[in-house]
């Protein structure tokens, strides 16, 4: 049976040599948080073209190629879930742009500003910026602490397997 409190989210971390472009969200869920790029999945819409289609209307890049390497789970209070499925993204182009949603800025992996960043992000990102893949459950309480987590580092064949269901 379909669980309606969950929904399919992507999240794009665009990535330049040894530096990340993340966006300072301006409004919405996260609002005030350095985040990737991505959204929730429009009705028969697959996950690469969801998340093509958030990197333009949020930093009015084109994503030519995407690597699907995390898969995260975020359970709220609230019974809401997010599925987020994280891609890498080293094949664009254009410049980024600010944009109604986010202020992208381009960020060095030791300058990553974890601070002002949803919780989890510290847990997991340094692994995908480090070439691994993750899957992994984190838990948030209704104003956004979070609550517990649980991280698996995942060999390429079997990711591949997760993926695929
Ligand atoms: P819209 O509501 O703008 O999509 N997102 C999270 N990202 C991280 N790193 N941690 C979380 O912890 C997140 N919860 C949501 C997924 C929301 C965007 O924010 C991401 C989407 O890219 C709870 O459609």
């Amino acid at each position: 049976m379909k669980n309606e409190n969950r929904k399919v989210v992507t999240l794009g971390l665009v990535i330049r040599g040894k530096q990340i472009l993340l966006g300072m969200k301006k409004r919405g869920f996260g609002k005030g948080y350095w985040n990737g790029f991505g959204g929730k999945l429009h009705e028969n819409e697959s996950l690469m073209d969801g998340m093509r289609r958030e990197l333009q209307e949020e930093t009015t890049l084109l994503m030519n190629h995407g690597e699907k390497v995390a898969f995260l789970e975020f359970f709220f209070e609230s019974g809401m879930i997010l599925e987020g499925h994280v891609f890498r993204i080293e094949d664009f182009s254009g410049t980024p742009s600010e944009t109604e949603e986010m202020r992208p800025v381009w960020y060095s992996f030791s300058e990553i500003p974890y601070h002002s960043m949803w919780e989890d992000d510290i847990f997991w990102l340094p692994h995908v910026l480090d070439k691994k893949n993750v899957v992994a459950q984190f838990s948030f309480s209704s104003d956004h602490k979070l609550l517990g987590k649980n991280i698996e580092i995942v060999p390429d064949k079997k990711f591949y397997e997760i993926c695929k269901k």
